[in-house]
Parts: C-alpha cells; structure tokens; sequence
C-alpha cells in the first residue's frame, strides 16, 4: 500500500431515489431498512481532491473555496478516520471540494460528495478499493451515496451487514431518452435532517411496517417497467413510492414534512399536465424542491408549462448520468 504523493481527483454525480431509502436498520453501518434504486444525474456533482501529508497536524477541509470550521467539517473527519483506519494510517489530509450543483438546488449533495470523497481519499491513501468496496465505503458517509458510485439506474441491496450492503448497477449505460426536470421552489435550509427524520418515522410511523413491505414490492415492480421501457408504469410507482415516504413524514410524532406550499402547487400541476395527455410523474426528496421525470419528446411541453408558473432559473433539465471516475 503506498500513499500518493500527488492529489488524487474523483468526480462523482448525484443521485434521484425513483424507490426511496428512509430508514436505518443499523444506525452506525448505515445499513438501510430497505433496498432502493435511483437513476445518477448528469449535471449535478462533486470534484473532491485528497492528497495525505506528513506535514499536517489535523484534517484541513476545503468546500467551494471555503474553509470549514471544525464543526462543519465534523462529518468529513469522521470518515477520514474510517479511511484512516482501514488503511492503518495516522496521516491528515487536505480535502479540496467544488459542489458543481446550482446554488440551493436542494438536490442531494451528500449523495454526490460522498461518493467522490471515497473515491478521492480511498486511492490518495493508496487503498485500490474496486466498485463494490467503494460503494460500501461511500455508504458509511451517507447512505444514498452508496448509489452515486454507478451511472443510470443504480439499485443499492441491503444486505444485513456492512460487507452485503452496497449498490449494484441495474442499467448502467442508460439508451432510454428521459429526463428529470427539477423545479426549485425553495432556497432555504430544511428543518429535519434526512438522518434525524429517519430515525423519526423508523421508531413512530404506524405505517413503516407497511412501508418496508411496499417498498419490496414497488423495487420488484419498477425494475420490470424499466426493462420493458414502460414509462407510465415506472413514473407511477415512483410518484407513489415518493408520497408514500412522505406519508412516514406526515404519520411520525413529532411530525414533520418536507412539502410546502409551491412543492404542492408543482405537483398539482403534474396531476393536471397528465390528465391532459402529458405523461409526466413526479418524486420528492428530504426538501420541498420537486423532481419530475419526463420522456424527452414531451420535456419542451412540459418545461413550457412549468414556465408559466415557475421563473425559468428555478426550472433545470438533467438526464441520465455517468458513475465514478477520477479525473
Ligand atoms: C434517497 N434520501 O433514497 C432518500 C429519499 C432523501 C429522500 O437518502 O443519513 O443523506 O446520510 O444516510 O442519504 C437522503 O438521506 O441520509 C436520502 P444518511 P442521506 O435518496
């Protein structure tokens, strides 16, 4: 095992659950109570550079040209720590990151910047980690970046243990013409933490057995749909799986919600646009900005329409996108 001398660069792209993970089995492994599958995301990522010194006395984190304060770089040393440790190395690290994501987006940056991190950090300790074990490692930063590590559609398995837990390619070199428009109806800062509001719904929804059961049935029912190139059916189970994560929002105590009043004007407009013939279907995440998968003959349409509603800086077309590399 040698250590590099020169920064290593990986990019990483994000990553849309059309089934969703909410919900930790093992809190510590991030091990998730159930499997989910996303599609990567061209146009969002993170560029991480890890180079380990000698010279360093402590972890010196860089995020878009800022530096970051021990508090907020908390989360990115503990993981070097894990680095560190799988490596049996005590050396600190400079950690230089560049979040290539329209401010605000509300989109998962973790998912992206996790991913990159164990890619960059993995190799600059001079670990030759292949895909899976990658997929395994970003998983301990954050579990939708155990899926950022593939491109296209990504299923992550949980598995029961940190070695059977991680992401496998579920259709990596994507041929279908979709897209996924994103509206940004809000800048602000969530007020529940995906992980907070995880732990949240696993130990008060009435709802979670149920959910982990449709969420078995929903996976095995989408990846059919998608291999038959059925785009209503796939649009369908995912706008449902969302709502129905959201519904462990709605149904936890304290409750809480990721909606507000334009996510819910968006998807309005979604149930209105389909009603008139346009197939399109949307998803949400841990933050009120929507997502919504369209064919790409029909994207002009419905950007057009969203148009009349929404300003057109809050409107950004993504397709389909690449897995790990290093740059
Ligand atoms: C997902 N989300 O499958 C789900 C759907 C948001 C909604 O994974 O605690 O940042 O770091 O494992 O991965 C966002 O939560 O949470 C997320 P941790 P993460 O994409």
């Amino acid at each position: 095992m040698t250590i590099s001398k020169t920064k290593i660069t990986a990019r990483a792209h994000t990553n849309i659950a059309l089934i969703k993970y909410w919900g930790k089995a093992n809190q510590k492994l991030k091990l998730p109570t159930t499997s989910s599958l996303s599609l990567t995301l061209n146009d969002f990522y993170t560029d991480t550079s890890v180079l380990f010194k000698p010279e360093l006395t402590e972890d010196k984190i860089s995020f878009n040209n800022e530096i970051l304060s021990p508090i907020k770089a908390k989360r990115i040393v503990h993981f070097l720590d894990l680095v560190r440790k799988m490596a049996n190395s005590n050396l600190y690290a400079e950690v230089y990151t560049i979040n290539h994501v329209p401010t605000s987006a509300g989109l998962a940056s973790s998912a992206s910047g996790f991913a990159a991190l164990a890619a960059a950090s993995s190799k600059a300790i001079g670990l030759d980690l292949n895909k899976k074990e990658l997929s395994r490692l970003a998983r301990r930063g954050s579990g939708s970046a155990t899926r950022s590590i593939y491109g296209g559609f990504v299923e992550w398995k949980k598995g029961f243990s940190d070695k059977s837990s991680y992401a496998v390619p579920f259709e990596e070199q994507l041929t279908w013409p979709i897209n996924m428009v994103a509206v940004m109806v809000n800048k602000s800062e969530k007020q529940m933490s995906s992980s907070k509001g995880m732990q949240i719904s696993v130990a008060t929804s009435p709802y979670y057995s149920a959910w982990k059961k449709l969420c078995k049935k929903d996976l095995k029912k989408i990846k059919v749909a998608i291999k038959n190139r059925d785009f209503d059916t796939m649009g369908q189970i995912a706008e449902e799986n969302a709502m129905r994560m959201h519904s462990l929002t709605l149904s936890a105590s304290p409750d809480y919600s990721y909606f507000d009043a334009d996510s819910l004007k968006v998807m309005n407009l979604v149930h209105t646009l389909r009603k008139n013939g346009l197939a399109c279907y949307f998803t949400m995440d841990a933050g009120p900005n929507v997502k919504i998968l369209v064919e790409q003959k029909n994207t002009d349409k419905l950007v057009t329409e969203l148009q009349k509603q929404f300003a057109s800086d809050k409107i950004v077309v993504a397709s389909s996108g690449p897995g790990i590399k290093y740059l």
